[in-house]
């Protein structure tokens, strides 16, 4: 079911401004299900893959040396609807056009709108997208089937 998982990755701003509990409060309260979740420094040229589609533009390499510079929690998130609302929940590219009470809008501080590649968060924005991240960043082993107690609250 591809449209109903998303990859989010917290960046090595958020994680190391603590913001890790905070976000993943925002999607488990909403209902979404964690599938799986780990910590990893990217290798330099993981970041190239996970943003290929964004090679020819002029901040890519700045894009992908931040993301390889620090600790990065990625994670998979599961629900109806996941991929429409985490990218409602995460907001604009650039946190100064995010509404306060988006992640983005939130948590991006002042410094993170000079350097949008400092947005605190990533979020797959298609299915087919969510699809290859998710290929890219986990084994399919890694992928923890569990059904949720609160589903019967949430979806019944
Ligand atoms: P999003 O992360 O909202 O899906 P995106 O996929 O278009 O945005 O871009 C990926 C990342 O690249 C984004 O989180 C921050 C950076 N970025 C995007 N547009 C940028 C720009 N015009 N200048 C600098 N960095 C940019
Ligand atoms: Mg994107």
């Amino acid at each position: 079911h591809a449209a109903k998982i998303i990859f989010i990755a917290i960046k090595l701003n958020g994680v190391q401004r603590g913001l890790i509990s905070e976000i993943i409060s925002q999607f488990q309260c909403k209902g979404f299900k964690l599938v799986v979740i780990k910590i990893v420094v990217p290798s330099k040229d993981f970041p190239k893959k996970h943003y290929h589609d964004l090679k020819e533009r002029p901040f890519f390499n700045g894009l992908c040396d931040f993301l390889s510079s620090g600790p990065i929690v990625a994670m998979v998130w599961e629900g109806e609807g996941v991929i429409k609302y985490g990218r409602k929940l995460i907001r604009a590219t650039d946190p100064k056009k995010s509404k306060p009470g988006t992640i983005r809008g939130y948590l991006a501080i002042v410094l993170i709108i000079l350097f949008p590649c400092k947005n605190i968060i990533h979020g797959s924005d298609r299915p087919e997208t969510a699809k290859d991240e998710i290929n890219l960043w986990f084994k399919p082993r890694e992928l923890v089937s569990y059904s949720s107690n609160a589903e019967k609250w949430i979806y019944g």
